[in-house]
């Protein structure tokens, strides 16, 4: 085993905080030019025994080096992989993370002026038939893929947009001016929301004419590892839940906001769709929760309560019209005690709070800003606590290393960056950059969990066009889910022996869906955090 360096390993804008962590006894390090010439020389700081990655590890600060460059740690005969330190340094990840959408689009054609070598024909273009009753068939085509499979699911598709809109509300310096190169592009509108629309057409086809929302569209089983224009099995739209129905109502309502200003006609319609969700809402009180029905086994997305899912539908609706039986609606919410921080998947309060923080109708001494900012806050203290007795500065605790961990470290990178931006707390600032640190590859595994990113980013994850393609180069951009403690696989453990630290728990393995697999709602808390840094 030889000894590596752990960086960002895309790397850093000049003036922001560098640390590589070592995870093996050091004094000194150096910064290498790609050349080959040392050009800073520093101290290394012992940190100590890190408890999710079983390493003691060794810390080299070289945040006043700012010479744009592209540079390796180098200690002893132990090297880190090579980085950039740039105005740029982050701009190909941001966009790539984005044009991960892009490659997720289902229902058209993936050309090669778009898509490069990772072409694909229209796919899931069927229509789709009740499962309960056939002779009910609908158009839902569009969208994007959920993850590694074919299936498309309300719940989360409603999640990742409204992440990715919350990134664009919050920081669009860093997105309405990028060319992501898609067939939208040059249409007026930033590519960015083109992009998001692409989603939001597909979230308004789930709708039914009474305005409850279909939970998802899929085969009744997932597809074997095929190019999704061969998945031909038949298209079925699974009965309505409650959570989609107040989701796409809060969707809709946060792209009303979103897209009034390039669209108003695509707005409106926006806005009648949540209006038409939130109406069934008013009169059906009842949760309608989701169980994948005997003979489907697509992804379930079942959630406990549908009130955190409410509660965020009428705080958007407030915050698209001001008016205040909404907010009253909203605040009937408040007796309830789902987590008011949560970004999703499952547990959604969290974005009612940010609804309600930039609707712009928070008056100077608000009490319920005054609430939402003092949460996300003391949630942030409480990761902060985490990041500062972690070996790799990862706000993460033990447990939190579970199924789609890299999807906690963004949201958590989320809360830090809502800190700083909506609450005046700017001490959490570098605390967002840190976990983005971590997913770039200053992890234990010293992997860049985003595809196409860092010399040692993961190539094979659970991505069925990426295993299905031919092509050894992977499709860019795409957020592994990262390491789990408890892979559910039962080859898990040829790849991840028992007994190994949970930071340490991962595989770039394609068979591995609970360790290596990616999805909309995984890259969409990384856009966010990206979007968030390069604003
Ligand atoms: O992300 C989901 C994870 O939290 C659950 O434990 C797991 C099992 O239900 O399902 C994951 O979601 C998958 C979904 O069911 C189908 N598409 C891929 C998702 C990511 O693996
Ligand atoms: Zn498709």
């Amino acid at each position: 085993m030889f000894d590596m360096i752990h960086i960002n390993q895309v790397g850093y804008l000049p003036d922001s905080e560098k640390i590589a962590v070592l995870p093996f006894p050091a004094e000194s390090f150096r910064v290498v030019s790609a050349a080959g010439n040392t050009v800073f020389d520093g101290k290394c700081t012992k940190f100590g025994f890190d408890g999710n990655s079983g390493d003691t590890v060794y810390k080299a600060d070289f945040s006043e080096f700012t010479t744009e460059g592209e540079y390796r740690i180098a200690s002893g005969e132990a090297t880190s992989p090579l980085f950039k330190i740039g105005k740029n340094a982050l701009d190909k990840t941001l966009r790539d993370l984005i044009r991960a959408y892009y490659y997720f689009r289902c229902g058209c054609e993936l050309d090669s002026e778009h898509a490069g070598v990772f072409t694909h024909k229209a796919c899931h273009t069927s229509l789709a038939s009740e499962w309960f009753d056939h002779s009910v068939e609908k158009d839902v085509s569009g969208g994007w893929h959920d993850a590694g499979d074919y299936g498309r699911y309300v719940t989360p598709g409603a999640c990742a947009v409204a992440q990715l809109m919350y990134a664009y509300i919050l920081y669009p310096n860093a997105l309405k001016n990028l060319d992501l190169n898609i067939p939208e592009s040059g249409n007026g509108m930033p590519d960015f929301l083109s992009e998001v629309k692409y989603e939001l057409n597909w979230l308004m086809k789930m709708q039914k004419p009474d305005g409850t929302v279909y939970h998802k569209v899929s085969t009744a089983q997932h597809a074997r590892f095929v190019m999704p224009e061969k998945d031909l099995g038949k298209l079925y739209l699974l009965p309505v839940s409650s959570m989609a129905t107040a989701d796409l109502a809060a969707v809709c309502a946060l792209g009303y906001r979103v897209y009034r200003e390039f669209d108003a006609e695509y707005a409106e319609k926006l806005f009648e769709t949540a209006k038409l969700s939130l109406q069934w809402l008013d009169e059906n009180p009842q949760f309608i929760g989701f169980r994948n029905p005997e003979g489907c086994g697509t992804g379930g997305y079942g959630e406990g309560s549908d009130r955190d899912n409410r509660f965020w539908a009428y705080c958007e609706m407030y915050a698209a019209t001001g008016d205040e039986k909404y907010l009253e609606k909203a605040k009937e919410f408040l007796v309830y005690d789902f987590p008011r921080t949560e970004f999703g998947v499952g547990s959604i309060g969290g974005l009612g709070a940010l609804s309600y923080l930039t609707s712009g109708r928070i008056t100077e001494d608000d009490k319920l800003a005054e609430a939402f900012r003092s949460m996300f806050i003391s949630q942030a203290h409480r990761l902060k606590w985490l990041a500062d007795k972690s070996g790799y500065m990862a706000a993460m605790d033990e447990w939190d290393y579970g199924w789609g961990s890299n999807m906690g470290l963004m949201k958590h990178g989320m809360i830090f960056a809502v800190c700083d931006t909506l609450c005046g707390a700017h001490e959490f600032g570098v605390y967002a950059k840190r976990q983005f640190d971590v997913l770039m590859g200053v992890n234990a595994v010293g992997v860049s969990y985003v595809s196409g990113n860092g010399e040692r980013a993961i190539r094979r994850p659970h991505l069925r066009p990426a295993a299905a393609d031919g092509i050894d180069e992977c499709i860019p951009g795409m957020v592994s889910g990262g390491a789990n403690r408890r892979p559910v696989e039962e080859t898990a453990h040829k790849y991840i022996p028992k007994g190994t630290p949970p930071m340490k728990s991962f595989a770039d393995v394609v068979d591995l869906y609970s360790v290596n697999e990616v999805t909309i709602y995984w890259n969409s808390p990384a856009v966010f955090v990206a979007a968030y840094l390069l604003n």
